[in-house]
């Protein structure tokens, strides 16, 4: 890491220094800038680095809300409006018991670079709450998400501000978010991504996390003389990204034999069925260890981060922040996985990043590999400007060349500035950053 970079990081340690995933990206993003510093000193004179790590506005709010038994329950809610340098804030709102701010303020950075490398012209946001929808009725969750919206409506709108979803906000929650917006503001516009299809969502949003993931290692694996047809692949999570990951996966010809909830993983030699998993994990909001009793030959394993013990071609780790460790990364190895795609933000942690690459291990960094789906939101955001709705055909074909384009972004970026022409981690921390920072060059100290 350079000085620059390096006396940037210790002022966010001595800022924040109980924000552990915070610092794990910046720090990640900072180590990877250093060649792109050093070709541009300019920067440091305009602090840009400062600039760019410290978000333009951080809201919190209280979003009180009353339970099935009429009791009163309180939940924390806020929206990290991190980078307006090229394009209204966009990025998802989580909702699970571990949010803080740390967590989001690692979301809003890397999704800045994210946003970046699409080319759309979105900027950098995260939000989200510590309520936890498992286990609640449909009721509870629409008085959740309305009281929630009826502080975080006065700051967003569809040039301001664009939320989504992410852990724990799927289309339920948008629905009776989206609802809550429409009703305050009286305005009927697309200020929420990943909307039902009868009211202004787009098709493929729901698929384009997942699909968007196949697509970039497709570009990577071929460029490597590798291919995703007749591989084994091992997916943890069974959420939004994992299930269309594997979906995809699927039809492009891999074998996909595990994937896991938070409570632990299954394991099915024969071939996962996603339709089983479907059926538990989308309609039925259950737990994968259902799955288990439903599939002959298959078995379920208590705890979710021995799933990486599982020998396969191609690890896709699509669950949560820091979910493959070094002995994870070590077993992938000992296994003989030979490439790992990040579905999830940051499941990997740095010391099992620096162990992949230095084994060779093909690595498409989740910033690059799981933009198809904010992707896919900024297409959604397209078709509602212009009163259209496109065909599955038409964004599918869109998303897979957004995902070839940041494929080729992180490659050229990884040749021309990185020691190993592989390190799409560097590649695509530099390309994501180079377009930002100039934007912000030419914007003047804001
Ligand atoms: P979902 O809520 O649909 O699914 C999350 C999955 O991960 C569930 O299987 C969940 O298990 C598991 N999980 C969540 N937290 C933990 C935890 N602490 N430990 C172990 N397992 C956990 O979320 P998504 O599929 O939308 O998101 C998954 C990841 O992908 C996240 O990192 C998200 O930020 C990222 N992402 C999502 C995008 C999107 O469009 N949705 C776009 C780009 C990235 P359980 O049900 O037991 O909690
Ligand atoms: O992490 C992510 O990119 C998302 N959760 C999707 C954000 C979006 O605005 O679609």
């Amino acid at each position: 890491m350079n000085d620059y970079a390096s006396r940037v990081l210790n002022g966010l340690k001595a800022r924040n220094p109980h924000e552990t995933e915070f610092l794990q990206a910046a720090t990640e993003m900072l180590c990877s800038l250093t060649p792109a510093l050093e070709k541009h000193p300019e920067f440091e004179q305009a602090g840009l680095l400062e600039r760019f790590v410290e978000p333009e506005r951080i809201l919190a709010f209280r979003v009180p809300w009353v339970d099935d038994r009429g009791v009163t329950q309180v939940n924390r809610g806020y929206r990290v409006q991190y980078s307006s340098a090229i394009g209204p804030y966009k990025g998802g709102l989580r909702l699970h018991p571990s949010v803080n701010l740390s967590i989001l303020k690692f979301l809003g950075l890397e999704q800045i670079l994210k946003n970046s490398l699409t080319g759309l012209p979105i900027g950098g946001g995260k939000g989200g709450s510590d309520f936890d929808p498992k286990g609640k009725s449909d009721r509870e969750v629409m008085a959740f998400c309305q009281s929630f919206m009826t502080e975080l409506y006065r700051h967003i709108g569809a040039d301001v501000d664009v939320p989504a979803g992410d852990i724990g906000t799927g289309s339920r929650e948008i629905g009776y978010l989206y609802g809550q917006y429409k009703r305050i503001t009286g305005r009927y516009e697309g200020v929420l991504t990943g909307k039902g299809l009868s009211y202004g969502g787009s098709l493929v949003r729901k698929e384009a996390t997942g699909y968007g993931l196949c697509y970039f290692m497709q570009n990577m694996l071929a460029a490597n003389k590798r291919k995703l047809s007749g591989a084994t692949v091992v997916i943890s999570g069974s959420g939004n990204v994992a299930i269309y990951a594997c979906e995809k996966a699927l039809e492009l010809g891999a074998k996909v034999v595990a994937m896991s909830d938070s409570s632990g993983y299954v394991h099915d030699p024969k071939g996962i069925q996603l339709d089983v998993i479907k059926q538990i994990k989308e309609v039925e909001r259950g737990r994968i260890r259902e799955y288990a009793r439903r599939v002959p030959g298959s078995d379920f394993t208590e705890g979710s981060t021995a799933i990486w013990n599982i020998p396969c071609d191609i690890a896709l780790p699509c669950a949560t922040q820091n979910e493959l460790d070094l002995e994870s990364a070590i077993a992938l190895v000992r296994g003989g996985c030979y490439a790992v795609g990040e579905g999830a933000n940051m499941p990997t942690t740095l010391p099992a990043t620096e162990y992949l690459l230095e084994k060779g291990v093909l690595f498409a960094p989740g910033k690059a590999a799981n933009a198809g789906g904010v992707a896919t939101s900024a297409l959604e955001m397209t078709q509602n400007s212009m009163r259209l709705s496109w065909s599955f055909c038409d964004v599918d074909a869109k998303l897979k060349e957004i995902m070839a384009g940041i494929f080729e972004k992180a490659a050229d970026a990884a040749e021309s500035y990185a020691d190993c022409a592989t390190n799409y981690v560097m590649g695509a921390n530099i390309a994501g950053f180079l377009k930002v920072a100039d934007a912000m060059m030419a914007q003047g100290i804001c």
